[in-house]
């Protein structure tokens, strides 16, 4: 299986809950590496940039509004089909919907604070991993 890196994003909820350690150690269980990461207040420059594919969707202004109301803890992961494997420890979108055990079944409080993102593809997760991290400040492990 090939080696993947991907996106995770820990959002202003559960950064403001305290689970930021709580939410690496499920990747690192899971056989995630965190090979880049950084706490950063995004502006809403770097929000609407971030998340440009849903500009016309109507929940574009409230998703905007939430990534940016306090901090976000970003990391690159690194392993075998990282991608998906990042999504499956997430959960669906919809915490209601979040299968148990997942980091938004047990995190989440709504569809807006929904604790983390994720990557969905390969591809995005490259153009994502550009988005805010330089070459030399991503490591391989
Ligand atoms: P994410 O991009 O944050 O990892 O989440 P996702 O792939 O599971 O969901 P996506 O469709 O990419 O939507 C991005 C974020 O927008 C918010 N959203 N709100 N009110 C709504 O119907 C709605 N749909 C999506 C969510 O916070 C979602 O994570
Ligand atoms: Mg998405």
């Amino acid at each position: 299986m090939a080696i993947e890196k991907t996106i995770s994003i820990i959002k202003p909820d559960a950064v403001a809950k305290n689970v930021i350690g709580e939410i690496y150690s499920r990747f690192e269980k899971a056989g995630l590496k965190i090979v880049a990461a950084k706490m950063k207040q995004l502006s809403k420059e770097d929000a609407e940039g971030f998340y440009a594919v849903h500009k016309e969707r109507p929940f574009f202004g409230d998703l905007v509004a939430f990534m940016t109301s306090g901090p976000v803890m970003i990391q690159v992961l690194e392993g075998e089909n990282a991608v998906l494997k990042n999504r499956e420890l997430m959960g669906a979108t919809n915490p209601k919907e979040a299968a148990a055990g997942t980091i938004r079944a047990d995190f989440a409080e709504s569809i807006d604070a929904n604790a983390v993102h994720g990557s969905d593809s390969l591809e995005n997760a490259a153009i994502e991993i550009a988005y805010f991290f330089k070459p030399e400040d991503v490591v391989s492990r």
